[in-house]
């Protein structure tokens, strides 16, 4: 039996439940925050789907933080390809004092203007508003490139078929310091979606050795990414927490007028509201902040998932006083990326741990040995299903089982410098749809 292998696969499976009796579409992606509630599966635009913090590998005085959003974009799909919501708005927030609340915002909005022809317009014009101790300023206006349609829309309206140059030209200053990039990209979320879908099934061994299918190969999502100097947001323990989401504007109903805006999608820890938070409270999950997380604690506490595992499964896996979730979700684990007792779901790191050497490397961060990954950070290549999966099964008390799914890194190498996120495939040459003789 592949028994240790499947559970989490199977927990996860059990919390989706509510995505698969919505019928999944191709582009049902359940990535690490992908499609997650069921209000903003109806809102792709506005779906924070992962959200990455690491020390640039190539400049380590240097911290990048990149935001994904719409899951599953197939690159063929057009005309109306996909873009940023041109009615919402943004957010990257760092909590520097560990109170769960913004100290500093980078906000993004985004324009759209008709395309040519029948097509689409996928070239962006936006701006970056920074917000720290009460002032507001623009730092960044830029646009993103176009979507990676195919050589013939991008030699017909971009003079060129090569889509690195476009992308590259796409990365601009921001004022202040740092750099900026926003526009589609490689999803570089990997995961056997397919096989949890399938009623858990596992294609090879345990799950833990390889033989999965990765789901989102080929397929794109849209990212803002910022890399900004360390020196800005550093603090006495080098411990901060990041979050994600994306904010929708009130609109009226009945003839009055309800100006503002609405926090529809929230994402700090990868597979939060995925698989802690019941079906039931993940609306409301996406709707408040990380400084009133402290309702949801009982979820970390006593996790569904751990239930799940141990009915399906037999394995043992503790149910109750997890603590040691609490922490690493929480309040960040001791030491290293703790940043005091407020509960608030953030993605911690600690800056002053090096950059792992390329040799160093391990995909399951922390629990393997390499403290640059997640759960202190998060980088392109952590492997957060397995790590998720591990670290439910009780890895920090001391219960190490071999869980996974079977896919170990991302189907596309990662750029080499910032935004570090690959290209995404190109729409004409995708592997999708049945090539006719
Ligand atoms: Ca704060
Ligand atoms: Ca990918
Ligand atoms: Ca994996």
């Amino acid at each position: 039996m592949r028994k240790a292998a499947l559970v989490l696969l199977a927990a996860t499976a059990a919390v989706l439940l509510a995505v698969v009796l919505r019928g999944p579409s191709p582009q049902a992606g359940t990535a690490s925050s992908h499609r997650e509630a069921p209000l903003i599966s109806d809102d792709p635009t506005a779906d924070n789907t992962d959200l990455y913090a690491f020390r640039s590998p190539d400049k380590p005085n240097m911290l990048t933080i990149i935001s994904n959003v719409i899951p599953g974009e197939d690159p063929a799909a057009g005309p109306n390809y996909f873009t940023f919501s041109p009615t919402a708005r943004y957010n990257i927030y760092i909590d520097r004092n560990g109170d769960g609340k913004q100290d500093i915002t980078y906000r993004f909005k985004f324009n759209r203007k008709p395309g040519v022809a029948f097509l689409g317009n996928t070239v962006q014009s936006y701006t970056v508003t920074k917000i720290a101790r009460g002032k507001s300023q623009v730092v960044a206006r830029a646009s993103t490139p176009p979507n990676n349609i195919g050589p013939r829309t991008l030699k017909t309206l971009y003079k060129t078929t090569d889509y690195r140059s476009l992308a590259a030209k796409a990365v601009t200053s921001m004022k202040g310091g740092g750099l900026v990039f926003a526009g589609q990209r490689d999803d570089p979320f990997f995961g056997d979606i397919g096989a949890i879908f399938d009623f858990v099934a596992i294609r090879r061994g345990t799950g833990n050795a390889g033989g999965g299918k990765d789901f989102l190969a080929d397929y794109a999502v849209h990212a803002m990414a910022i890399q900004i100097p360390i020196a800005q947001v550093d603090t006495k323990s080098h411990a901060i927490g990041i979050w994600t989401s994306v904010d929708r504007r009130n609109v009226t109903v009945g003839g009055r007028v309800n100006r503002g805006w609405t926090q529809v999608s929230r994402l700090g820890n990868p597979l939060v509201n995925e698989v802690i938070i019941p079906t039931g409270l993940k609306d409301l999950w996406n709707r408040v902040t990380p400084a009133q997380e402290k309702q949801f604690a009982k979820y970390y506490r006593t996790p569904i998932l751990a239930g799940v595992i141990n009915q399906l499964y037999k394995l043992g896996v503790p149910t109750r006083n997890r603590d040691d979730l609490v922490a690493v979700l929480l309040t960040g684990i001791p030491k290293v990326t703790f940043t005091g007792k407020t509960l608030a779901d953030e993605l911690r790191i600690n800056l002053s741990v090096p950059v792992t050497e390329a040799s160093k490397f391990s995909r399951l961060g922390v629990l393997g040995g390499d403290n640059q990954g997640w759960p202190n950070g998060r980088r392109l290549g952590d492997d957060v299903i397995d790590i998720a999966e591990q670290a439910v099964g009780g890895f920090l008390k001391g219960k190490k089982l071999p869980l996974g799914d079977g896919v170990n890194f991302n189907d596309v190498q990662r750029l080499n410098t910032f935004p570090y996120v690959a290209d995404p495939p190109d729409g004409f040459a995708n592997a999708k749809g049945a090539q006719k003789p």
